[in-house]
């Protein structure tokens, strides 16, 4: 005689708790066990992903620039820390350009150019990329888009000569230039842990800015 079908059932059901009660704790150590390992990488974000992010900012801004309202517009191996710029707004017949906006490098909080650490944070003479929009206008804001930039890139040595051969003569930590008519940035990055005049990754990108 067969076992009766209810036994089979009981041992059944109890198999298919046990299994779902595996799966389950098995999924949430999963869940707990990426959910750490997200918050540990969003902690330790790396100096590549702050570098590309900060990239991504500017870029994202002068995607909408006119180039006819880029000032100034230098070449390399010349370049410039700063730049004002104009986008187009409003979708009437006539273009019509906003306010005045501006990229530029400037000395960190707390740092004076003097070759000290002023402000005792590891690094010296830091300086960071700042965005301000309605330029010299009431309603003029101001963001930062990058923080820790060296003084110095990777050019290392203030001689006159493209000592790192990147097309660019004794380059800051960073700087615009147009080369082959698309406008460059390039952006050094330090990290937190001090190396004062060595920066620790330099990210570079092109924009074709409109005409
Ligand atoms: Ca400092
Ligand atoms: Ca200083
Ligand atoms: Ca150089
Ligand atoms: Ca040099």
């Amino acid at each position: 005689m067969n076992t009766p079908r209810s036994g089979f059932t009981a041992l059944e059901a109890a198999i298919t708790t046990a299994i779902i009660g595996l799966v389950l704790s098995t999924l949430m150590t999963f869940a707990e066990s990426s959910s750490e390992a997200h918050r540990a990488q969003l902690v330790s974000v790396g100096l590549h992903d702050r570098g590309k992010g900060a990239l991504e900012r500017i870029e994202v801004q002068l995607q909408s620039a006119r180039l006819a309202s880029i000032t100034p517009q230098v070449e390399s191996p010349l370049f410039t820390t700063v730049i004002d710029f104009q986008r187009e707004v409003g979708t009437g017949a006539v273009a019509v350009w906003g306010p005045t906006e501006r990229i530029g490098l400037e000395l960190d909080d707390g740092e004076v150019d003097d070759g000290l650490d002023n402000d005792n944070d590891g690094m010296t003479d830091e300086r960071r990329v700042v965005w301000t929009r309605a330029l010299g206008t009431a309603e003029e804001q101001r963001s930062v888009l990058a923080r820790d930039v060296p003084e110095w890139g990777e050019d290392g040595i203030l001689d006159g000569l493209d000592d790192n051969g990147n097309g660019v003569i004794d380059e800051p930590g960073f700087f615009f230039t147009f080369e082959n008519g698309a406008l460059v940035v390039s952006l050094s990055l330090q990290s937190d842990v001090g190396q004062p005049t060595h920066s620790a990754g330099t990210f570079e990108g092109k924009i074709h800015v409109r005409n």
